[in-house]
């Protein structure tokens, strides 16, 4: 069925983007301008032995497009993967909003999704600990929607006019270009420390919520409120969720920073492969609906992006399902070129005063200028509208449109007036009338001065291994700063949070908890200002805790495309490994037999069993769980091979199942964890079902309290 779905959107994206394809298959090597090029080895030269001459065209027009191959990379999201795949409503939302691809449960619209990182550059790794981007391009019926998210449901700063400053507080310091791809340093955190309305923010970002497991493993939110519009014109406001099918699911610190040197590519690798095989990441979209007339109802303010709204206080619906089932043809072509922007929307939508979404629709354009270096982005095959394009803008660098007549301008009586305009009631896009009386001011409204509440609500909201983490993190990133001032800044944000976590962190940084924070606590703040004004308060949250903020309670109920090592030697059982692998994979997970060498191992039964990777070649910290398949000499001999306990003594301090089959029991001794028992370690009786059990649950993240190891 899946399947068949992915070939049905191939053809509809696909007529669009056929003109653009090229296939080489069966061609000849040709320059850009068609001629057929007979020797690609060597260039034009005054005798074989002498200098090359001017006038070599084939080799002039190679390098010159070669020299130009690079565009500027993203300033923020420079790293991304993205795949295609569609979106389907589960209902007609007409009630709320006149946007064709909701209305009908029938009606599947393309979309392609980029998910990113932030801070590092386009070669950095996949595993820093940052926040992910997390942006849908919707190829509607009506023209484009981008709905340009992140992995967490609220942001640093609530006015965009200090995002350049954040920016260049997170990314490598300009005197030396370091670090690459962390926030773990002196400017981000001097920054930070000034900045209070971040401690909300700060929370998420040093939570696991930071080091996803999978790109297919993380929620997206919308973060600003934007609105709905029905056909009566009525504004509903509405905020952005998706909901991961497999659940939300983070790795360790620690396994994070080891994946970064074994496979930096891990959730670039792991998005493409689930593609391949057919798994396709699925993510439901949910909608929290606040009515206008609720506005004013909430004890934060709806266009401060710097908070949520409690799902206990206004659940989320779901509304539809995503699909990603095709893998891009060209990573230059599709996902570099790609180009978002919060601006692009249809009829049915519109947007909010959010500060800083007000100046994303501004930055957005701007950026893609700069990037694709034309104002004709919008023609690369990748960036074009489904819906029919046609308006009197012309020229412009590298234009594709051979737009005929004589007229490029309107009103005009010699081309019909064409093209024209749509009413209301053919599509055509209007605003919604927000009415507006106000001062021209620069200024911020008292409603967003409650910078702590949300960050207070979101640490009690953990669970204890959750909140240790947040700990830790934080000890870890103050902890590489060279300016102690700034630490202790820092601590005493940390105790407008949360009493505890500010002791614990200041425990770990060897310094005193500060009496009180540093008055006046906020910088960011006009000359001139009222200091009162501008001072951050505490407000109350209406709820204590939010289960939804804490990935405890999330699905675990699934191991589909779990990744599971058997550490094999010879003399394993070949009945034993065939009868967990086909057990793990008939529930979606993969297998791979991992021994001290490439090749084969010799079966206590004497037959060769395929390996696929050796010690050497891969790493515990890219598995989800291992089993040691049953034969007490195949354990025998890794146990004698450091690879193998460390591997598991590894696999083990990150918290996640280890199951031993009949016989292979023995190789525990050799490890840190001999004579331990948890969920998480498994032998004997049922061992298929509890194994499989264990996996789902993802991590006995409980083992870290008490039994870190060695690894
Ligand atoms: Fe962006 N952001 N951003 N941003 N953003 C960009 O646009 C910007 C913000 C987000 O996969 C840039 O095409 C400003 C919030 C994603 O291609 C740039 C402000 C959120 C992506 C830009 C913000 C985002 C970007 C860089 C503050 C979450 C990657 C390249 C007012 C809701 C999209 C580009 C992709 C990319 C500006 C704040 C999400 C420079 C000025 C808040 C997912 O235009």
């Amino acid at each position: 069925m899946a399947k068949k779905q992915a070939a049905t959107i191939k053809n509809k994206k696909a007529i669009d983007l056929e003109k653009n394809v090229s296939d080489a298959t069966d061609q000849f090597l040709t320059t850009n301008h068609g001629v057929r090029i007979q020797d690609n080895q060597n260039t034009l030269k005054a005798g074989e032995r002498g200098p090359s001459l001017l006038e070599d065209f084939i080799f002039r027009e190679k390098i010159f497009h070669f020299d130009h191959e690079r565009i500027p990379e993203r300033i923020v999201h420079a790293r991304g993967s993205a795949a295609h795949g569609y979106f389907q409503p589960y209902k007609s939302m007409a009630d709320l909003t006149k946007a064709g691809f909701l209305s009908d449960p029938n009606r599947q619209t393309p979309v392609f999704v980029r998910f990113s990182t932030v801070a590092g550059s386009r070669g950095s790794t996949d595993m820093a600990r940052d926040v992910r981007g997390f942006a849908v391009k919707f190829y509607t019926d009506e023209g484009i929607f981008d709905l340009v998210g992140n992995n967490i449901p609220v942001f640093f700063i609530q006015d965009s006019i200090k995002f350049p400053d954040l920016i260049h507080a997170v990314k490598p310091e300009p005197h030396n270009e370091i670090p690459q791809a962390a926030s773990a340093h002196d400017t981000f955190w001097d920054f930070i420390s000034l900045m209070p309305e971040s401690a909300h923010m700060i929370m998420w970002a040093m939570s696991d919520r930071s080091l996803p497991r999978s790109l297919r493993m993380m929620e997206g939110f919308g973060i600003h409120t934007y609105r709905f519009i029905n056909a009566k014109g009525v504004s509903t406001f509405i905020k952005f969720h998706w909901k991961p099918k497999l659940g939300v699911h983070s790795v360790a610190w620690d396994e994070a920073q080891k994946i970064s040197g074994m496979d930096p590519d891990f959730h670039r690798r792991d998005l493409w492969e689930a593609i391949e095989n057919g798994s396709f990441p699925e993510w439901e979209l949910g909608i929290q609906v606040i009515p206008e007339k609720d506005e004013h109802k909430f004890p934060f303010d709806l266009l401060d992006p710097t908070k949520l709204i409690p799902e206990e206080l206004v659940p989320v619906q779901r509304i539809g399902k995503m699909v990603l089932n095709r893998n891009p043809d060209n990573f230059f072509a599709e996902t570099e070129q790609v180009a978002f922007h919060p601006g692009h929307i249809v009829p049915g939508l519109d947007f909010t005063n959010d500060p800083l979404l007000q100046g994303r629709l501004f930055s957005y354009t701007d950026t893609q200028l700069s990037r694709l270096g034309s104002s004709n982005f919008h023609e690369i095959p990748i960036n074009r509208s489904v819906a029919p394009v046609h308006n009197n803008q012309r020229d412009g660098h590298m234009r594709q449109t051979v737009n005929r007549g004589t007229t490029s301008y309107q009103p005009n009586s010699i081309g019909g007036g064409c093209p024209y305009q749509a009413m209301l009631s053919e599509g055509g896009f209007s605003s919604y009338p927000e009415p507006i009386a106000a001062p021209k001011v620069r200024a911020r409204s008292v409603s967003f001065s409650d910078h702590f509440s949300q960050a207070t609500l979101f640490f009690n909201s953990q669970s204890k291994p959750e909140q240790q983490h947040i700990i830790d993190a934080l000890s870890f990133e103050l902890g590489k700063l060279t300016y102690p001032e700034i630490r202790k800044r820092m601590v005493g944000i940390l105790t407008q949070i949360d009493k505890g976590l500010a002791a614990s962190v200041a425990a770990n940084l060897g310094i005193a908890v500060p009496e009180a924070p540093e008055k006046p606590i906020n910088q960011g703040m006009p000359a001139d200002a009222d200091a009162e004004k501008y001072e951050s308060k505490k407000g109350k949250s209406v709820i204590d805790k939010s289960e939804a903020l804490s990935m405890a309670g999330t699905i675990k109920d699934t191991i589909a495309t779990r990744k599971i090592a058997f550490l094999v030697a010879d003399g394993v059982q070949a009945t034993d490994v065939a009868l967990v692998k086909t057990a793990l994979e008939k529930e979606g997970a993969t297998v791979e037999l991992v021994a001290p060498k490439l090749g084969a191992v010799a079966t206590a039964d004497k037959a060769a069993q395929a390996v696929d990777k050796s010690f050497l070649t891969t790493a515990s910290v890219l598995y989800d769980a291992v089993y040691v398949p049953a034969g007490a000499d195949s354990a025998k001999k890794l146990a004698a091979d450091p690879d193998a306990v460390h591997f598991l003594n590894e696999i083990f301090r990150h918290c996640k199942a280890i199951a031993f089959g009949q016989g292979a029991e023995s190789l525990a001794s050799q490890t840190y964890f001999a004579g331990k028992t948890d969920e998480g370690l498994i032998q004997g009786k049922d061992l298929v079902p509890r194994f499989i059990k264990a996996i789902a649950g993802h991590r006995v993240w409980e083992r870290e309290a008490s039994r870190k190891v060695p690894a």
